[in-house]
């Protein structure tokens, strides 16, 4: 019998040598022919067809499928953990829209509607900074009064207020809500209202988009669960103008309420054509197939390249990773609906790693995961968990209130047990050393 062992080098801890690990890894094997050829296509660095994509959802040899996911989040990352010390800020709940799968919205007025003014904005940066966060990722919904300065002022008022924070912000339907308050969407044309904001919101300090708003790519699905919400080609469009600009921007994908599962491998293949088309920017070349992969042997994986004239902003254009969301049902009008399982979460996680080969990371959303399903998910594709978020208002998990904190200690012991090394990142993925508070790029 042969066997396919990876490289026994794993990738060290910043300054350490790289170390051997106790064992080198094995492609999982199968008796079915049609898993065998799955399995030879990505020891080969090849991608995966749709077809391969519903064998792989469809076989009852889950550990097959999480093993290989395994096999190939070791061949990119070794034994790492990436998290981030970070802060969720949610500015408003107040929402145009009313999505179905959405627990988060109030109309104005209604108990509970908020929206948080510059002066408590830029007090949460202070506290964020003071903590030694180096993140804030900013959401909220589509806010029917408030102008696109409030955005840019935001924005400048952090960087004024804590310059080390990172800013990752507003997802693609918050962009085109802006582009609409600050009338410069055209239907005829709309990547130039979109590329405008963006570079507003460059300039005003963003650096980087959170992967939200993505849901599920499907027409019937948009209209029946957020109909009202940008579709997938315009929200795509939105990623692609921000990777053309430079900055990196994040993926989603919301399962387990409407949806089938073809309609998330579709929404998977459609993010893999638009990465090919970022990375065929950057210079990457496609293989014989037309396709450009990260996940072979070896493959190089972009990295934020630094600015000349500003080496605090560096550039990069590309998707970074993509995190598949678990619909929590509790107190959406889709309450009735059950959610997916933990046996579901742990194979759309690991199809997303092997479906995905040109996306860098794969995300375990511990938040709407729970810790404990995301230790399991390192073991079967993921190599993020995200961070220490503090305060989440978007969705809660049972017995969870806004206040969902955890520490880095947590998360470090988390990812040990799992058998992971833990690396604190920074939000472009660059490794970072810290004494307490104080941070650097390592
Ligand atoms: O876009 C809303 C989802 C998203 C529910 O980029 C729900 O690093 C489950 O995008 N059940 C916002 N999901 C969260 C998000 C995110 C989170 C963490 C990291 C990053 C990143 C991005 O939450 C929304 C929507 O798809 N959502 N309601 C729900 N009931």
């Amino acid at each position: 019998m042969t066997t396919a062992a990876l490289s026994t080098q794993t990738l060290a801890p910043p300054g350490e040598e790289p170390r051997e690990t106790e064992q080198a890894r094995v492609a999982p094997r199968s008796a079915d022919e049609q898993l065998q050829a799955i399995r030879d296509r990505v020891l080969a660095g090849k991608r995966l067809s749709l077809t391969h994509g519903r064998a792989l959802f469809s076989t009852p040899d889950i550990w097959f499928v999480c093993q290989l996911a395994d096999f190939v989040r070791r061949r990119m990352h070794g034994d790492v953990c990436y998290y981030n010390i970070n802060r969720h800020l949610n500015y408003s709940n107040v929402c145009a829209l009313s999505c179905k799968f959405c627990e988060f919205y109030r109309k104005r007025g209604d108990e509970g509607a908020y929206e948080h003014s510059l002066d408590d904005i830029r007090a949460e940066a202070i506290s964020a900074r003071d903590a030694g966060a180096t993140e804030m990722h900013i959401v909220g919904g589509l806010h029917p009064y408030l102008p696109f300065e409030y955005y840019t002022d935001m924005l400048r008022a952090i960087c004024e207020s804590a310059p080390e924070l990172h800013i990752k912000a507003f997802t693609a339907v918050e962009i085109v809500h802006f582009a609409r308050i600050a009338k410069v969407y055209k239907a005829t044309d709309r990547t130039a209202g979109i590329r405008w904001v963006l570079q507003q919101l460059k300039e005003a300090g963003l650096g980087s988009l959170p992967g939200g708003g993505a849901e599920v790519f499907d027409d019937r699905v948009h209209d029946e669960a957020f109909k009202g919400k940008i579709r997938s080609d315009v929200w795509l469009d939105v990623h692609r103008v921000a990777h053309e600009l430079g900055l990196n921007t994040n993926a989603t994908m919301l399962y387990g309420h409407i949806e089938s599962r073809d309609d998330r491998l579709i929404h998977m293949d459609m993010l893999r054509t638009a990465q090919d088309e970022a990375l065929a920017r950057l210079g990457y070349a496609a293989d014989n197939e037309g396709a450009i992969t990260l996940s072979a042997e070896n493959a190089a994986l972009p990295t934020p390249t630094l600015n000349q004239a500003d080496s605090s902003s560096p550039a990069g254009g590309y998707f970074q990773t993509i995190i598949p969301l678990p619909f929590l049902p509790d107190g959406s009008e889709l309450e009735h609906l059950p959610g997916p399982g933990g046996v579901e979460n742990l194979r759309t996680l690991a199809v997303a790693r092997l479906m995905l080969d040109n996306f860098p990371h794969v995300k375990a959303f511990w938040i709407m995961q729970t810790l404990a399903m995301a230790q399991l998910q390192l073991l079967a594709g993921a190599d993020d968990i995200d961070g220490t978020v503090v305060w989440y208002d978007i969705t809660k998990v049972a017995g969870a209130t806004t206040h969902q904190e955890t520490t880095a200690q947590d998360l470090c012991n988390a990812a040990r047990q799992a058998g992971f090394t833990p690396i604190e990142r920074d939000t472009l993925y660059r490794p970072i050393t810290r004494e307490g508070k104080n941070w650097q790029l390592a």
